[in-house]
């Protein structure tokens, strides 16, 4: 039993041993940074300090120049002796541009290097070279006591000249190769070695207008370190939008090629064409229901308005605007453009909404109007005014400057006391109706020396 325990201590001993150098690994919040304003410049951002001892190692820069000049630089704290690996290519101001890495990329003393001055560039006006590629890493090697050690950054140009660096490591032995993206878990990274991108159930189809399709995508292998992928859509003949979550809509006729790129820097991707048909298809209007809203179908106060409804069927009717007008039957009235109707004369008038989509179809009710329902005379405009209608949360009362009211009350369309005041002030502006549910409701003023004086308003 000793001897057991004895092993398993030994063994635990040297399991954690540290192994001479390691990957030292530093996930950053990511910082970003757009070429904006126009000229202008963004000096020194996002320090690169790869051993975390307070001194930098590399950061970045733009330059704008303005007319779409720019330039994205990697910098370093000492330009002639820090490297960054290279494509071999020059840019017209003698600088070379920077080789974007795939994961697991072998960075070593073999390849291209260059030293940052001058500074090497993800991109610019002339080369786009990080740009629009997702995620890739920078190789580096640059000296600490003496001693060359190699590391990367990772970084994204998109295509909107944002650029994003995100994270960062390097190996503490001396000359030690690193692979890109290895952030020294001991596993290493599995990198994204395939794509498959279809839709959903196999289909390469959309078929009905403004119909969607799900998009699949198959990332091997199955134990890839980050199997996510950004979704895109680029149109052919027909155009589509894709979510982030690869749903694809379908705005007109034709092939789209939708995309999935690996989001972990391997540079993978794949495509698939999609056809879209029948966006062109015209649903005409077969029924409209008109009404008062909320089903009222009177005006009780000479005057008075009610908002007019019209529900378009089918739903997805291409067309579903309507043209209101009103005819006089016993009564008349006038309406708005916006279906308010204003009850003119008593009687009944027909509010008729009609089809603007060609197909002839209109509906109509028939609403009533009367006057002076409760006994008592409706507001005379000239001596007192009461709006907005509809209101909203306040209800301004506006009367002739001699009038005293005394007591004002608010009655739903059941009759139904909802609010009521008494004890008027003299300097009242307006009452707070707030609380009232969207509905029709009747205001009844009491002046002195008056009858009670009514009017309908709409709570909206
Ligand atoms: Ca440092
Ligand atoms: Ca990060």
């Amino acid at each position: 039993m000793r001897l057991y325990f004895t092993l398993i201590l030994m063994l635990a001993l040297f399991t954690a041993t540290p192994s001479q150098g390691a990957v030292v690994y530093t996930d950053i919040a990511d910082i970003s940074s757009t070429l904006n304003p126009n000229p202008g410049w963004d000096d020194g951002f996002a320090p690169i300090d790869f051993n975390n001892d307070g001194t930098e190692e590399f950061n970045f820069r733009w330059d704008d120049f303005g007319g779409n000049t720019w330039f994205t630089h990697v910098t370093a704290a000492d330009p002639l002796n820090y490297l960054v690996q290279t494509t071999g290519t020059y840019n017209f101001a003698g600088g070379a541009y920077v080789e974007p890495l795939t994961m697991n990329t072998v960075i070593d003393a073999t390849g291209s290097w260059e030293f940052t001055f001058p500074e090497p560039l993800p991109g610019d006006l002339d080369d786009n070279n990080f740009q629009g590629l997702g995620d890739r890493y920078i190789g580096v090697q640059f000296q600490l006591n003496g001693n060359t050690h190699f590391g990367w950054i990772l970084i994204e140009l998109d295509n909107n000249l944002t650029l994003t660096i995100k994270s960062y490591a390097y190996d503490d032995t001396p000359n030690a190769a690193i692979q890109a993206g290895d952030v020294g878990n001991g596993n290493g990274n599995v990198a994204v070695a395939s794509i498959a991108v279809q839709g959903q159930g196999g289909a390469s189809t959309i078929t009905t207008q403004g119909g969607t399709l799900q998009m699949e995508a198959t990332v091997l292998p199955g134990n890839a370190t980050d199997p996510t992928v950004t979704w895109s859509v680029s149109n052919g003949t027909g155009a589509a939008t894709i979510s982030n979550n690869g749903l694809l809509t379908a705005t007109s006729n034709g092939t789209v090629t939708v995309t999935a790129t690996a989001n972990d820097g391997s540079g993978v991707s794949d495509d698939a064409v999609i056809t879209i048909s029948n966006q062109d298809l015209v649903f005409p209007v077969s029924a409209i229901n008109v009404q008062g809203l909320n089903g009222v179908s009177s005006i009780t106060t000479l005057n008075g308005t009610l908002q007019m409804e019209a529900t378009v069927l089918p739903v997805n009717a291409t067309d579903p605007s309507i043209t209101w007008s009103v005819s006089d039957g016993t009564g008349s009235g006038t309406i708005s453009n916006g279906g308010l109707l204003n009850g003119t004369a008593v009687g009944t008038v027909t509010v008729t909404a009609t089809a603007n989509d060609g197909s002839g179809v209109s509906g109509e009710a028939v609403i009533t109007i009367s006057n002076d329902p409760t006994g008592v005379s409706y507001i005379n405009k000239a001596e007192l005014l009461v709006y907005p209608n509809p209101a909203y949360n306040q209800l301004f009362i506006q009367g002739r400057s001699d009038m005293e009211i005394n007591s004002i009350a608010i009655y739903s369309m059941d009759g139904k006391a909802v609010y009521q005041q008494s004890d008027v002030p003299s300097n009242l502006e307006s009452i707070d109706v707030s609380f009232l549910s969207s509905g029709h409701y009747m205001l009844r003023i009491q002046s002195a020396g008056q009858p009670a004086q009514n009017t309908q308003f709409l709570k909206n």
